[in-house]
């Protein structure tokens, strides 16, 4: 019998990435995410090689999280990989110049649509006594930087949101994994900067960033080990990045 694989956030980057690798596989897939054109697209891609439930979703919106679950056929219901993917950077601006409603967008992305999705998927793993939540965190959700304020502070909840899951599930046969990539080449840039792909682009130039299929790669790496393997974290850069130094202010010297 197939694997079930549901990806949010598929319209784009490493959703889009992940759920053709998984398709390459065999795996079923459910697919979700806001811009219906993309998704319809994807999903006709897709349902050349395999079954394929698709269907436009802000995770945002736990009342519509709920019926979507709800709603899966009976042969896409028993999901065995929820790829918790959907999520954004809004803005670089310091804390204290932030537009209140990015913030607003990145908690409820991030953190509250990772919520209603994994509360709704999780009950039916722990009753089949298996299954995978991965989810996408960030680098940034470990190391500051500066404009990285609540973006970083989101990431921080799902990796440690990630581990404690692993202790709620102790004894079922359910896995959890947070992937924390660093510099990928995505929409990501773009969204984070509103449209602005001058902007975005300058974050990549010169570099050799992580691209979707590296980090699609990984999630089928970690979904594929053996049963009895839980990878708990993969932290991911690209070669052409590291860490700065800590930075000092010599303007307060009083
Ligand atoms: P993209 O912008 O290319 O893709 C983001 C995806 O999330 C899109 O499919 C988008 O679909 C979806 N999404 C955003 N908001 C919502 C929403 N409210 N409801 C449903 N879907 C939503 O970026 P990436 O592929 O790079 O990002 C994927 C994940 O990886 C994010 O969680 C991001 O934070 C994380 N990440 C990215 C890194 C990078 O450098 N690129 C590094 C580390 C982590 P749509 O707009 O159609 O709804
Ligand atoms: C995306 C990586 O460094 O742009 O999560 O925040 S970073």
């Amino acid at each position: 019998m197939a694997n079930i694989a549901f990806v949010t956030g598929a319209t784009s980057g490493f959703g889009a990435a992940c759920a053709r690798l998984f398709a390459t596989h065999g795996w079923k897939l459910i697919i979700c995410g806001r811009r219906q054109d993309r998704l319809e697209s994807l999903r006709a891609e897709l349902a050349a090689s395999v079954p394929v439930h698709a269907f436009p979703l802000d995770v945002r919106d736990e009342a519509a999280v709920n019926a979507a679950v709800a709603a899966l056929p009976d042969e896409f219901a028993a999901v065995d990989l929820l790829l918790n993917n959907a999520g954004l950077a809004l803005g670089l601006e310091p804390a204290q110049r932030c537009d209140m409603q990015d913030w607003h967008d990145m908690v409820d992305t991030n953190i509250k649509g990772l919520l209603y999705c994994t509360r709704a998927i999780l009950p039916g793993m722990v009753e089949r006594n298996r299954g995978h939540v991965v989810n996408i965190g960030s680098v940034a959700g470990s190391y500051p930087y500066p404009g990285g304020n609540v973006y970083g502070g989101t990431k921080a909840f799902v990796k440690q949101f990630s581990l404690d899951l692993r202790a709620d599930l102790l004894g079922t046969r359910v896995r959890v994994t947070n992937i924390e990539p660093g510099l990928a080449e995505s929409e990501f840039s773009l969204v984070r900067f509103k449209g602005d792909s001058a902007k975005a682009g300058q974050v990549y130039e010169g570099t050799r960033p992580l691209g979707p299929e590296d980090i699609a790669d990984i999630v089928f790496w970690v979904a594929t080990r053996p049963a009895h393997v839980n990878v708990n974290r993969v932290e991911v850069m690209p070669v052409c990045q590291a860490f700065a130094p800590f930075a000092i202010s010599r303007a307060l010297d009083g």
